[in-house]
């Protein structure tokens, strides 16, 4: 038994020229296997094999036009398990419209299916957003929520999930494009299933719209298998190389679309890889990328560490190269100030542990970071002098009306800051259900750039992991930020009593900008702090 293997759906209007047949009689190849490449005006696409196989003949030469559906080559199945109905006949692994074909009144269920474009969503005004993973590739399976791509702004990255489940048709990005709310991502054969209704034996085509019915138990096995050999076919399109550069690219970890191709028709050739791994290794020695980011900031001579033992470099990705470049901006501008203070909730706490099965039964998480905020709101109204930003140009302090609080927190690409918006006008639960829905978004990478604007002050709470105190840097433009320590019962001395009884101190400890803040404010702010979180009926009143 043989197999036709011919030139898939590939979302490129008319012929291609076939530029490299990879193959050749004979020869054993893998599943995905490059077989051979072909170029339009636009693009250059490697055409996997859909599976493992011997080539019996090879039905095109360089410098063929072919189209969708062309013959390429016939391939002798190492997996020869496949479902035919008739042995003798070669099989083509090929089209969608063929499965579609095999069509029995004994449906269950059918599936309608439509072609989307996917668009990227509101950014929240962040606009030429680049693009700097692309999770998918074309002619693959995807469902609802899977990430598409993943986008980077100065502020975060955020995953960009796909609306519909179906099969990838054409993808319309590439690494290092910039987007902005409204491009288009992607398009998708979504597929939705549709209970069966008295006319499932009909099968419509309409504008754009495919009704099929789903196929009796047997040919469904046959239909599957092909449908998976389809969505296995995964073509890398959008950068012009032949499949050795591609593969020396993958081996060095390159990225081809940052290579300058010199070839005809802009294709990438070796030499060109070569020439941009010799820059990028000149990069990094003098300190690349990142050193662009941060001119302004001095820079350390490094010692040669391979001196002392082994080593690797490392890239920092662009979230963290921007808080880096943010927290030593930050330390050399702001001076900064640190006041440690105290807060007993022995109170709060056994509030909040009371508030177990409410906080249960609304699924909301309920830590102190929302007593926190609760406190900080109501700080922040009593002193508008931490609720401002310093314009040192201009001789002037922005006073701000709102009152947004950042919540720095702790994720696997870095530290993000979300922020609340008019905290003071919220209650607790609301509060907890925010705090917990932003980090939860923020641990996801589904943060938009507008979600990490307009704070006027940040909390940072390390107290679900440890340590009595430390000194967080201000945010800034913000002119102060709360750093919370782990709880701890303590020992306090109680003249009434004449006494020590065991109290839980919450450790505070607020950074301040001393140029727009003095120490007293800050001793006023603590205190207050330590005054709203010691007594609730303060807090929640
Ligand atoms: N003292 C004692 N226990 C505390 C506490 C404190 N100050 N704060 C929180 N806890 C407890 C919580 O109650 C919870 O315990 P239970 O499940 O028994 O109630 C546990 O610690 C874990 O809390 P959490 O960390 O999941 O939740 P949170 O609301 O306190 O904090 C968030 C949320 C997002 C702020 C936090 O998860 C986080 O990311 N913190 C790191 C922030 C950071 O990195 N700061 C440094 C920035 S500068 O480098």
């Amino acid at each position: 038994m043989t197999l036709d293997i011919k030139v898939p759906s590939i979302g490129v209007e008319g012929a291609m020229e076939v530029i490299e047949i990879c193959i050749s009689v004979g020869e054993d190849v893998e599943q995905d296997d490059s077989i051979v490449v072909l170029e339009s005006d636009k693009t250059t696409v490697e055409v996997p094999c859909p599976e493992a196989g011997r080539i019996k003949s090879i039905g095109v030469k360089v410098g063929d036009k072919v189209l969708e559906g062309a013959s390429i080559l016939m391939l002798e199945p190492l997996n020869t398990n496949l479902d035919k109905k008739k042995k003798n006949e070669p099989e083509s692994i090929i089209a969608e419209s063929e499965i579609k074909k095999s069509v029995s009144p004994s449906t269950k269920s059918s599936i309608e299916k439509a072609l989307k474009e996917v668009q990227i969503p509101d950014l929240g005004g962040s606009e030429q957003v680049e693009v700097i993973e692309i999770s998918v590739s074309e002619n693959q399976e995807v469902s609802e929520d899977d990430t598409l791509i993943v986008l980077e702004s100065d502020k975060t990255t955020m995953e960009i999930p796909s609306p519909y489940s179906g099969l990838l048709t054409s993808l319309k990005v590439k690494l290092g494009d910039k987007v902005s709310a409204g491009d288009a991502v992607a398009t998708i054969l979504s597929s939705k299933k549709i209970e069966p209704t008295a006319n499932d034996e009909v099968v419509s085509v309409q504008e754009g719209l495919i009704k099929e019915v789903s196929v009796s138990q047997t040919e469904q096995t046959t239909s599957q298998s092909m449908e998976q050999k389809q969505s296995s076919v995964s073509l890398s399109i959008n950068v012009h190389a032949g499949p050795a550069v591609r593969k020396l690219a993958r081996e060095l970890g390159a990225d081809l679309s940052k290579v300058a191709a010199k070839g005809p028709k802009g294709r990438i050739l070796k030499e060109d890889l070569n020439d941009y791994i010799k820059q990028q290794v000149t990069l990094a020695q003098g300190g690349g990328e990142s050193r662009h980011a941060s001119d302004a900031l001095p820079i350390v001579n490094l010692p040669d560490f391979s001196v002392f033992g082994d080593v690797e470099r490392v890239s920092m990705d662009k979230v963290q190269r921007l808080t880096a470049t943010n927290m030593q901006t930050s330390w050399l501008t702001v001076p900064h100030v640190t006041q440690f203070d105290e807060a007993d909730i022995t109170e709060m706490e056994a509030f909040r542990k009371k508030q177990k099965k409410a906080a249960d039964s609304k699924d909301i998480k309920l830590t102190p970071m929302a007593f926190l905020l609760k406190a900080c709101g109501y700080a922040l109204n009593q002193l508008p002098q931490f609720n401002v930003s310093i314009d040192m140009q201009a001789g002037q302090l922005f006073q701000k009306k709102y009152i947004h609080i950042g919540i720095a927190v702790d994720t696997p690409n870095g530290l993000v800051v979300p922020v609340i918006r008019d905290v003071n006008t919220k209650n607790l639960w609301e509060l907890a259900e925010e705090c917990q829905t932003l980090a939860a978004r923020a641990r996801d990478r589904k943060l938009l750039p507008s979600d990490m604007q307009g704070g006027c002050f940040t909390i940072s709470s390390l107290g679900g992991l440890g340590g009595t105190a430390f000194t967080p840097i201000v945010n800034t433009p913000e002119v102060a930020i709360l750093g919370v320590s782990k709880a701890q019962y303590k020992p306090v001395y109680e003249v009434e009593t004449n006494g020590f009884i065991p109290k839980l101190m919450l450790p505070l400890s607020l950074s301040y900008d001393h140029r727009a803040v003095n120490g007293a404010d800050a001793a006023r702010f603590t205190s207050l702090l330590s005054d709203l979180l010691g007594d609730l009926k303060g807090l929640l009143l």
